[in-house]
């Protein structure tokens, strides 16, 4: 697997920068109280989707968990287009509908956040079982977090891919809490989770410097050409950290850890920082072009935020097509709502 060229790499810190930028514009605008629902932010993990987006080739798909604002805009999601979802808005990802777990972008083969715990997991089993029936040579990317692993949907999954032989690469972004439980407290396990794997004879790893993008994306892209010679699944665990709560509206964020235990991680294992620095160290960038990229990801966001603002609401009538069949086509099943139950 070659080393990133210090190009990808000044590509990944700008892909991460604009990924924790437009998150920091997104709590802000919550805040004032211009979006409302869920928001859930990945701000500390960026480099876990950039590296994921890198490794991954053209024919590939991901998917992924709740948490999962990062993964869309590494698909190639715009930000004006998850800005808007956000604000509920017509010209949003989903057209205002479904707000921060409505993000998919089919064109960038990303297949959507999944707030129902391991979930996304049968779904990546069938975009993994599609490529392999259709012989594309592509693998299914599927994220979740430590917390979805004890799913009993997750364990199927694992089983059937494993007998089935689906190109999946299962990726558990291991942030240490599931809302406000650490995974000592939830899961039982003797020193990581990706062990699991041993129980269905399936190929492990586990990776712990979550931060070190071109590290994690080396031992990403190897896991990811396993799958896809092999056609077997992967599991890959990765370690990584989020700075806010479980949603913006956590208000035990700093109860269930130590306000000191956030900070250590945000002095030793930022992901950005650690990138900056070894450009830096290599020089590969001045920090002048570290703040110009600030600079261009913020701009970016405002635009986006101005876009969502000036957007209009959807109707009445558009909020409910494209969710019921039955509806879109008034069938029978329609008139008596029957549909719906
Ligand atoms: C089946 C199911 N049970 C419970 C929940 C409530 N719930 C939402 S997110 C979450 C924990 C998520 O933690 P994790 O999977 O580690 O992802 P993270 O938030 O850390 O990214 C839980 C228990 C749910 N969404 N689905």
């Amino acid at each position: 697997m070659s080393a990133l060229s210090i190009e990808e790499k000044r590509e990944a810190l700008r892909l991460m920068q604009r990924i924790r930028i437009f998150e920091q514009h997104c709590l802000k605008y919550y805040n004032a109280g211009r979006l409302g629902g869920w928001l859930v932010l990945s701000i500390g993990q960026e480099s876990v989707a950039v590296a994921v987006r890198m490794a991954m080739k053209p024919g590939d798909h991901s998917i992924c968990g709740t948490r999962g604002i990062h993964h869309a805009l590494a698909s190639g999601l715009s930000m004006r287009k998850i800005m808007a979802e956000l604000f509920g808005k017509a010209t949003g990802a989903n057209a205002g509908k479904a707000g921060n777990h409505g993000l998919y972008h089919p064109a960038g083969h990303f297949w959507g956040l999944y707030p129902i715990c391991a979930a996304q997991t049968p779904i990546a089993a069938g975009l993994a079982f599609q490529m392999k029936y259709q012989n594309t040579g592509g693998v299914a990317f599927c994220m979740l977090g430590e917390g979805a692993v004890n799913q009993g949907v997750f364990h199927e999954t694992l089983n059937l891919s494993q007998l089935f032989g689906l190109p999946v690469l299962f990726l558990i972004e291991n942030n240490k809490y599931a809302m406000g439980t650490s995974e000592r407290r939830s899961s039982a396990f003797r020193d990581c989770l990706a062990r699991r794997a041993e129980a269905y004879d399936m190929e492990w790893q586990c990776i712990d410097e979550g931060y070190d993008l071109p590290t994690l994306h080396h031992h990403i892209a190897q896991a990811a050409e396993k799958v896809r010679s092999t056609q077997k699944p992967f599991l890959l665990e990765v370690r990584t950290y989020r700075y806010y709560g479980f949603t913006v509206s956590d208000a035990n964020a700093k109860k269930y850890r130590t306000p000191e235990e956030i900070e250590w991680h945000k002095e030793n294992r930022d992901p950005l920082k650690f990138l900056e620095a070894q450009l830096i160290a290599e020089n590969a960038i001045t920090v002048d072009e570290i703040e110009a990229m600030k600079e261009e990801a913020t701009v970016e966001a405002l635009d986006a935020v101005h876009f969502a603002d000036d957007s209009a609401s959807p109707t009445i009538e558009d909020i409910t097509k494209h969710v019921y069949w039955e509806l879109d086509h008034q069938t029978a099943a329609a008139s008596h709502g029957v549909h719906l139950f």
